[in-house]
C-alpha cells in the first residue's frame, strides 16, 4: 500500500497557483503536508534552492542543490534568487522525477507552482556562510542503540482479497497499541535509533515526538545524507534498502511520546510504537 497519492497538488489550499517576484532573494517555508507523496524539489531554470533550514530550525552552514527531496512531514527553509531575471519570466518549482522511491514515488515530474518576475529591483542581500551554532552530538556518547525493523511484507489475514494477502505496516512486527509501551527510555541520556528498511519496498519518513535528533549515517540505497539533513530533524525519510541511524537527545521532557512513519495510511494501518521517557 503505497498511500494516497492525490491528483492535485495544492500550496496553501491553491491548485496551480503563481506569485509574482521581485529580482531579489525570497525565503520559502515549505512544509511537505501530502499524505504520502515524496517531492523531489527544483526549479524550471536549473537555478541553485539555498538549503538553510529543516524541521528543527536553521542549519550551521548553508548549502546550495538543483533538487531537495521532501517527504511528509518534513520541513524546509529555503532561498532562491530571483535577480538577473527579465520581467516577465515564468519559473516554476517542480517535483522531478527521482530514483530509489519504490514502485509507487518518483515516477512522474509535476508542476507545483509558478514565480513571475514581476519588478526588478537592486538586492544587496549575501547568504551568511555561518547560520546556527548546531554542535554535532557525538555517536560515541550514546548510551544505548535500538534498531527498528521497518522493512513490510504481505501476509496473511484470512480476508478475501488479493488471495487474503494484505500489507500491514509494522515496526519490530508490531502494530500501534496505546496502551502498550514499546521502550522504556531514561530521560537525559543519549542514544541511537537505527530504521532498517534494508528489505523493504517503500519509502517509510520516520517521525519521532517529543524530541529532535541529527542524522548520523545512511547505508544502502542512496548511500548519503543529503544537504537538509545537517542540523536538527524530527522526520527522517528511509528509502526502500536504506538503514538510517540516527541520535536523540532524550532530555528531561518525561512522559509517553509516539513514534511513527509519516505516510499517514502506513501509520493509520499501524506503522507507530510508543516509548516511555523516565
Ligand atoms: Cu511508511
Amino acid at each position: 500500500m503505497a498511500g494516497y497519492m492525490g491528483e492535485s497538488i495544492i500550496v496553501n489550499g491553491v491548485y496551480s497557483p503563481y506569485t509574482e517576484v521581485a529580482t531579489r532573494f525570497y525565503r520559502l517555508r515549505i512544509l511537505n503536508g501530502s499524505n504520502a507523496r515524496v517531492y523531489n524539489l527544483a526549479l524550471s531554470n536549473n537555478a541553485d534552492m539555498v538549503i538553510i533550514g529543516n524541521d528543527g530550525g536553521l542549519l550551521k552552514t548553508p548549502s546550495s542543490v538543483k533538487e531537495i527531496l521532501i517527504a511528509p512531514g518534513e520541513r524546509l527553509d529555503v532561498l532562491i534568487n530571483f535577480s538577473g531575471n527579465a520581467i516577465g519570466t515564468e519559473i516554476l518549482l517542480t517535483s522531478n522525477e527521482f530514483g530509489n522511491g519504490g514502485a509507487a514515488q518518483g515516477k512522474q515530474r509535476f508542476k507545483i507552482m509558478k514565480f513571475k518576475i514581476a519588478s526588478i529591483v537592486t538586492d544587496i542581500f549575501t547568504v551568511p556562510a555561518i547560520l546556527s551554532n548546531v554542535t554535532a552530538v557525538s555517536a560515541s556518547s550514546a548510551v544505548k542503540v535500538r534498531t527498528f525493523e521497518i522493512s513490510n511484507a504481505m501476509e496473511h489475514h484470512g480476508v478475501p482479497m488479493n488471495n487474503g494477502m494484505q500489507m500491514r505496516h509494522r515496526i519490530n512486527g508490531k502494530l500501534y497499541d496505546s496502551n502498550r509501551i514499546d521502550e522504556a527510555v531514561a530521560a537525559n541520556t543519549n542514544e541511537i535509533w537505527v530504521f532498517d528498511n534494508s528489505k523493504g519496498e517503500e519509502p517509510h519518513p520516520m517521525h519521532l515526538h517529543g524530541v529532535f535528533f541529527q542524522v548520523l549515517q545512511r547505508s544502502g540505497g542512496r548511500n548519503n545524507l543529503i544537504a537538509s539533513e545537517t542540523g536538527w530533524k524530527d522526520t527522517v525519510l528511509v528509502m526502500p534498502s536504506e538503514t538510517v541511524s540516527v541520535i536523540v537527545p532524550f532530555e528531561n521532557n518525561k512522559g509517553k511520546f509516539v513514534f511513527h512513519c509519516h505516510n499517514l495510511e502506513h501509520e493509520d494501518d499501524g506503522m507507530m510504537l510508543q516509548y516511555q521517557l523516565s
